[in-house]
């Protein structure tokens, strides 16, 4: 990013420097977010639509309950575990940065540690109150780890009725749980993925055992008034609205450029772990605020293992690599997959089964629509169909059935829904039709083992290409467009004919 000098210098006089609220807002971070925007790229307007369509859709006499992200340490005596993340919190990398748990930021917006929010439902203009429980803010605390939002910034800033101090949220819920026939909570226990009030109550107090004050809420959490939260909200995270579609566009371009500059940076010899951290400086450097998930650097057979993460060993002249990565850029999530000739140029049968998977892919993406009236599941089956016809046509020939392609070849899923987690698909349906404004990966590949019954020359190939698919009306848009998929684009990248620097 570049500022003109006159842009520069209004901002240093107008800046508020250090910061007064907990996240950028347009007064300290200008070059980060508009005036009317509560996250980069996305309006305090739109968070408020976003709750009042989830109140209209809960039943009279509901209550909704949102806790918050808590600090994750990468190692340290006291481990915080993320008791109420999203249920992908295992995919999201340590970091030493504070990622909010999804459904709470997906509402709010607010970007604090040690928060939750209560919704209830109401018959007011608004169609609810809402009350914020946060730390606030600590002039001892600040001095080292810098502003948090006080209760009244609160209020004013991201439009809460209330706002209380953390510690009172027990006693809120023990005078409201009583008062509501449907309470709306999510309790995930990531040790076991199992549901249990209990761990509500650990979040809410520091003593393990419930003290007699938490009787009217783990009665209240207890009961069949208890009802999931995640569902709901998924409906309404699964349609991206034009702010979301442009956030996600631009997280892609991150992404798709990193890519293709990582193709002109990759030499024979080099280690994956090189490669992985150069595709990472440069969504960092582009304005990424982490990785979506751990990349998958895989050279040659390497790309055989599915979930690849270690990404330690050399790049060999005649291999290929299979990079899967894509950063978060204010809030969502890319990922894209490239498979590429170390050299810079396709062995004859590594360019075959290239084609087999590209051609799969591309006919895949053309069904990405409404129109089409498919679903996740209807692109599977394809996806298994189109890729075994592609591969009987080879020279060589393999001789195949479906069957065999599902079950040795081709052993994972064709895509997600993605947005703000990688894989946004854990409450949807992969029967429901496609729907314009959905974002999903398509991301055939395949892996050919070291067995004699598949053709010796593309033994240990491992071959994926994916990319992110706005679902329209009448036809897809490729988001991750940024990254070369065509072989000769593929290979002009490598070979730097695209003019592409690799930095
Ligand atoms: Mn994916």
């Amino acid at each position: 990013m570049s500022f003109s000098p006159n842009f520069i210098r209004r901002l240093s006089t107008t800046v508020t420097k250090p910061a007064k609220l907990g996240q950028p807002v347009f007064a300290s971070h200008p070059h980060l977010i508009k005036p009317d925007e509560l996250t980069p790229g996305i309006s305090t307007r739109e968070y408020e639509s976003r709750r009042q369509r989830l109140m209209e859709t809960l039943p009279d006499n509901s209550i909704v309950v949102l806790i918050g992200g808590k600090v994750k340490y990468m190692s340290n005596q006291i481990l915080y575990v993320p008791l109420f993340n999203s249920p992908n919190w295992l995919l999201t990398p340590p970091s030493y940065k504070f990622r909010q748990a999804s459904d709470f930021w997906y509402l709010t917006g607010f970007d604090e540690p040690d928060a939750a929010v209560i919704l209830e439902k109401a018959s007011s203009q608004r169609g609810y109150k809402m009350s914020l429980f946060s730390s606030g803010s600590n002039q001892e605390k600040e001095k080292w780890d810098g502003a948090r939002t006080t209760f009244t910034d609160a209020k004013a800033h991201f439009k809460f009725d209330e706002s209380l101090p953390f510690h009172s949220l027990p006693r809120t819920l023990r005078s409201l749980l009583p008062a509501y026939d449907n309470i709306y909570v999510d309790i995930l226990r990531p040790s076991s993925r199992r549901s249990s009030p209990r761990s509500i109550l650990k979040y809410l107090s520091p003593d393990p055992e419930p003290r007699s004050e938490y009787d009217t809420i783990m009665e209240a959490l207890n009961s069949s008034r208890r009802k999931p939260l995640a569902p709901a909200v998924a409906k309404l995270r699964s349609i991206k609205s034009p702010a979301e579609q442009a956030v996600m566009r631009a997280a892609a371009d991150i992404s798709g450029t990193a890519l293709a500059k990582t193709m002109r940076f990759t030499q024979p010899g080099m280690s994956e772990h090189t490669i992985a951290s150069h595709f990472e400086y440069l969504c960092a450097f582009a304005g990424s605020q982490r990785p979506a998930y751990v990349p998958v650097v895989a050279s040659g057979p390497n790309a055989l293992v599915i979930h690849y993460t270690s990404n330690n060993q050399i790049a060999h002249q005649t291999e290929l690599v299979l990079i899967d990565a894509g950063c978060e850029f204010n809030g969502y999530a890319s990922d894209i997959t490239r498979t590429y000739p170390v050299s810079g140029t396709y062995s004859p049968a590594q360019r075959e089964l290239y084609t087999a998977v590209l051609n799969t892919q591309k006919n895949l993406i053309n069904m990405c629509s409404e129109a089409a009236g498919v679903s996740l599941m209807d692109l599977h089956r394809k996806s298994a169909e189109l890729l075994t016809v592609e591969l009987k046509q080879i020279s060589v020939g393999f001789q195949l059935t479906q069957s065999v392609v599902e079950r040795e070849l081709y052993p994972h899923f064709v895509g997600h829904h993605v947005g703000i987690d990688l894989h946004e698909s854990n409450h949807l349906d992969r029967n429901e039709q496609l729907r314009e404004g959905m974002v999903i990966t398509i991301e055939p590949g395949v892996y050919v083992p070291p067995l004699p019954h598949f053709p010796k020359e593309f033994h240990n190939i491992g071959i994926r290409i994916e990319d992110d698919i706005l679902i329209g009306s009448t036809g897809p848009t490729i988001l991750s467009v940024n990254a070369p998929k065509e072989i000769a684009d593929v290979e002009g990248a490598c070979q730097g004919i695209l003019g592409l620097e690799p930095f």
